[in-house]
């Protein structure tokens, strides 16, 4: 699917997506996952062709050989693989999709949820030029979103902030580096605390909690942690020791929403705010974004934004709509308020694989 517009981080310039879909058949009504691992190993070890062989080898056989009647009961049923949270996330959380279109139930009340329209953010990728990223940036607040991120790497951070700032000294503003600095670099992204951050996301590696404590120490900016945080386990430690005071979560880097749930909990333990991070999904993994940032400790603007931010046509009907406040409103309806357009989805895709269950 290519995008509206290039996507760039620290680690690379992405101009289309090739994703993994995942679809679960039950009684003759269907659910859908989405993994959310990168065309790359760049941003995870993860990558799509590795979470292909992974749920046709692996996940897939696991679910077909026991049969599973819930998005819960699928941990236990993937434990023996190690690591592959994407994989793992695209197949549980179709396991969810369906299991709540067969009771008939919104998906974000059986995870639990509460609110009943959530708050939206953009995050905004490196760009050409500062004045292009302003241009954006200006159209964005005027659409209503309620928080701006930009990502940073050395050369492209300090200056641009001072250009934003000169402009919108009041609006919400984070940062995500996504692993591009060193500890090294302490004093250098001490100079971030001038612009009034919201946050800096992942600053430091993303096998690295420990060292995110000393860099939290250093700086007044709150550390977000992304990359680093696999599980409720890495949650905790990262909390207790100090390496962030505020956690993104993305469903598919904690392997579903059962954990994605316990990583939620785990914070708000520690009443450490939550927002739902994006990987560029298509509708199907947006609309499961939707629904997990309706539980109670999302208390931050996610990058849960408008499918037209991505997309010409996006594969779910309705496209995910943003309201000129900046809020996305929750579906009552079954499953995720949103239909899959498997009509289109077939005119995108290259490559399919079945796997049957014995019945
Ligand atoms: O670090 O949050 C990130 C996209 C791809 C990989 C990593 C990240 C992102 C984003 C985009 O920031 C969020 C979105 O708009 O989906
Ligand atoms: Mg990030």
């Amino acid at each position: 699917m290519p995008l509206v517009h290039f996507f760039e981080t620290s680690f690379g310039r992405v101009h289309s997506r090739r994703i993994v879909l995942v679809s679960v058949d039950s009684d003759g009504v269907r659910g859908w996952g989405e993994c959310v691992a990168g065309e790359d190993p760049f941003y995870s070890p993860e990558w799509i062709e590795s979470a292909w062989p992974t749920l046709k080898h692996y996940l897939a056989p696991a679910l077909l050989k026991n049969g599973v009647g819930s998005g819960r009961g699928c941990g236990s049923l993937f434990a023996r693989v190690r690591g592959h949270r994407m994989a793992k996330a695209a197949l549980e959380n179709a396991v969810w999709d369906v299991e709540a279109r067969k009771k008939g139930q919104p998906l974000w009340k059986m995870l639990g949820g509460a609110r009943r329209e959530i708050a939206c953010g953009v995050s905004i990728g490196i760009q050409d030029s500062v004045e292009q990223l302003l241009q954006k940036i200006e159209t964005e607040l005027a659409a209503g979103y309620r928080r701006v991120k930009i990502k940073v790497k050395p050369g492209w951070d300090l200056n641009v902030l001072e250009k934003i700032r000169a402009r919108w000294g009041d609006i919400v503003l984070s940062v995500d580096a996504n692993s591009a600095y060193t500890l090294d670099q302490t004093e250098h992204v001490r100079k971030f605390d001038a612009y009034n951050l919201l946050m800096i996301e992942q600053p430091l590696w993303d096998d690295e909690v420990y060292l995110h404590a000393r860099l939290q120490k250093a700086i007044q900016t709150a550390i977000c942690l992304d990359e680093s945080i696999h599980h409720a386990r890495d949650a905790d430690f990262a909390l207790e020791t100090g390496a962030c005071r505020i956690i993104n979560i993305k469903v598919g880097r904690v392997g579903g929403f059962t954990e994605a749930k316990k990583v939620h909990d785990v914070a708000q333990q520690h009443n450490v705010p939550v927002w739902c991070g994006g990987m560029l999904e298509s509708g199907v993994g947006r609309a499961h974004n939707i629904a997990l940032s309706t539980l109670e400790n999302f208390r931050l603007p996610g990058d849960v934004s408008a499918s037209k931010r991505y997309w010409k046509e996006d594969i779910i009907e309705p496209e995910v709509e943003v309201r000129t406040d900046g809020m996305i409103a929750i579906s009552d309806a079954p499953g995720t308020g949103y239909q899959v357009r498997e009509d289109l989805i077939r005119k995108f895709t290259v490559r399919e694989e079945t796997f049957r269950g014995a019945k």
